[in-house]
């Protein structure tokens, strides 16, 4: 997640009807600018440059008091709780002010008048607004410290193993590696503990969040995140089926091969119907690329000697290679990186971010970096988020539209480079890998499809279903048992045993917690990410999308800063039209893929494929 959080709360056309009223701007005839729409856009501004003025000033004070609460969590201690809380209620009461959201309908009857900079700005003010309504005081803030403890309770938790402290690091390392079925037993279960803790939580703040957006005209707090992107729910479930329906034969295809490589490896005497969740070397199935090892591609073999900071540094490098600035000396300063000491008294978040603390130069990432594969798919991925920061941070972009065009496309960026900076040609030129090894190119294919083609059917299936089944009144003791039901339904992944309702297996992933109801943004990126590696490779770069250089190629960053500089100044779609030529589509991806069909066909011959032909949406 990209916490442009002054951001936190998202902004966008903040209903339907914004949308059909910008609709019906587009096509009118030029508005006068006579003297009536100078008066009008004079009043607009002066009001937005006040607006804008107190709140970024409150959005700092803010967003430096929730970068302390994730940085540094020490138990049974509350005062970066509380300083959290006290600077957030400031911020929500000026945002959500009832002078704001009037003043901001009343210059937005005369949309048309205004500059269509100021009305987008406008309508982020409203859809900001509607997050934190002071209409409903008691609610927001009761919304604000039960967002808070939620933190805590879910990064300060201890996970154990064999009654020692571990970190989701090791987890995640273990997970990776462990060949015997009980130990990965052990670390899948120890890595659902914190769900324990964390129902009764969201239950609340699912009630809260939705109270809040509610009193604005939304449906429920997932309709008004979705309507970010100037969609309905409809709309936006159409779209992620779509998606679905578009990887599930190469999905189903990979979901047998998985299911007899891994009953082989782990020495199973049955081939699982299902996946056992505690198989994959994720702790949500969501990317099993590590199953695979490619010769002349295996990075962590690569990082073994390297340092962490190298793998940062080394990002960073890539981007200035495309011609991009060096990230501010404030960044490494203020950023924090690395895994904390051993024995440190505290623990932080442990999920990778990357922050947009004033809206201009104060850009931080907030990981735990490693030297090892994982870590560099990460690193690359925020940076893409700080490069994106930094791009649109400039005069022609008011800070209420420094965000991405839309949330997905803030996801993609880094996503782009860090796939190009897997592929051989990049590997060779960086040195971190041998020129003369044979590369096997349908490995290195399957290795990608285990990690991109694997993570639609939970992004845009397991995750952007419950959340929609959660924002639209699930019962909370429903929660787990809705939640396997989508996991096996669209990722044929089961669970190791029956989990009982005293678990919450959905609360384990961060996103459901502190990133609410925007999950698909990360299906939306998967798949443009594809539509702009393949522009990339084929219009800027005429190499093979399979094996590209990036490195050092400024016309590859011009591309892309056209995209970044503009923020969220243009409606999403005519940016996707504009730099690609082409509506949102999985067919690059499909296409990427197809040399994979034919190798997996002859892999799964003779094989029984469990999941059906067309998924259960
Ligand atoms: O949460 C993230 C980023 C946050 S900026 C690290 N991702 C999703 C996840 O971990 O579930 C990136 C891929 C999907
Ligand atoms: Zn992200």
């Amino acid at each position: 997640m990209s916490r442009f959080s002054i951001a936190r709360s998202l902004i966008a056309t903040a209903s339907i009807v914004t949308v059909i009223l910008v609709l019906a701007a587009a096509c009118a005839p030029p508005a006068d600018d006579g003297a009536g729409n100078d008066v009008q856009q004079a009043e607009a501004q002066a009001f937005l440059d006040s607006y804008t003025e107190t709140w970024l000033d409150l959005a700092y004070t803010a967003e430096q008091a929730d970068w302390q609460l994730n940085t540094r969590i020490v138990e049974g201690d509350d005062t970066n709780a509380k300083r959290s809380e006290a600077a957030t209620a400031a911020l929500a009461a000026y945002t959500g002010s009832v002078e704001n959201i009037e003043e901001a309908r009343r210059l937005l009857e005369s949309r048309d008048a205004l500059d269509p900079l100021q009305a987008r700005q406008l309508d982020k003010v409203l859809y900001r607004a509607a997050d934190n309504p002071q209409t409903e005081p008691e609610l927001v803030k009761r919304r604000i410290a039960a967002e808070t403890s939620q933190v805590e309770k879910l990064f300060g938790f201890d996970f154990q193993l064999d009654g020692q402290s571990v970190t989701t690091n090791d987890i995640d390392d273990r997970l990776g590696k462990a060949t015997d079925v009980a130990d990965r037993l052990e670390l899948w279960s120890a890595s659902k503990e914190v769900g324990t803790v964390l129902g009764e939580g969201l239950a609340e703040l699912v009630e809260l969040r939705n109270g809040t957006v509610q009193s604005l005209g939304h449906d429920d707090y997932f309709a008004y995140q979705v309507s970010d992107y100037g969609m309905s729910v409809e709309e936006m479930m159409k779209l992620n089926h779509g998606f679905v329906r578009e990887v599930w034969p190469l999905y189903r295809q990979l979901h047998t091969w998985a299911r007899y490589e891994l009953a082989e490896k782990y020495g199973a005497s049955e081939v699982p119907e299902m996946l056992p969740a505690h198989w994959l070397p994720n702790r949500w199935g969501q990317d099993w690329s590590q199953l695979v090892t490619v010769e002349g591609l295996d990075l962590d073999a690569a990082l073994a000697d390297k340092e962490a900071e190298w793998v940062v540094r080394q990002g960073e490098d890539f981007y200035v290679s495309l011609g991009f600035d060096r990230l501010p000396a404030s960044f490494w300063e203020k950023s924090s990186l690395y895994p904390l000491p051993e024995g440190a008294e505290y623990k932080k978040n442990n999920h990778a971010s990357a922050w947009h603390m004033d809206l201009r130069e104060d850009v931080r990432s907030l990981m735990s970096v490693q030297p090892n594969e994982r870590w560099w798919a990460t690193t690359h991925h925020e940076l893409g988020h700080i490069y994106y920061y930094m791009s649109y941070t400039r005069p022609e972009v008011p800070p209420l539209l420094r965000r991405g065009a839309n949330r997905g496309f803030h996801e993609a960026i880094g996503d782009i480079l860090g796939l190009a900076s897997t592929q051989k040609p990049f590997l060779v030129e960086r040195g971190l890998t041998d020129g003369d090894v044979e590369t096997d190119a349908i490995q290195a294919l399957l290795r990608e499809a285990l990690g991109q083609i694997v993570f639609i059917p939970w992004s845009a299936g397991v995750m952007t279903h419950f959340e929609r089944d959660l924002y639209a009144g699930l019962a909370p003791e429903e929660y787990n048992q809705r939640w396997w039901s989508y996991v096996e339904s669209f990722q044929g992944i089961t669970p190791p045993e029956a989990r009982s309702g005293e678990y919450c297996d959905a609360c384990t992933k961060t996103h459901i917690n502190d990133d609410a109801a925007q999950y698909y943004d990360y299906a939306v990126s998967s798949i443009i990410l594809y539509q702009m590696r393949q522009h990339i490779a084929e219009e800027i770069l005429d190499q093979d999308a399979h094996a590209t250089n990036y490195w050092g190629r400024e016309d590859v960053g011009a591309f892309l800063s056209g995209i970044l500089e503009v923020g969220a100044t243009r409606d999403w779609r005519e940016v996707m039209s504009e730099s690609l030529g082409e509506e949102i589509s999985a067919a690059a991806m499909l296409a990427y893929f197809e040399p994979l069909t034919a190798y997996l066909e002859e892999q799964n011959a003779g094989r029984v494929h469990t999941l059906p032909e067309s998924p259960t949406l």
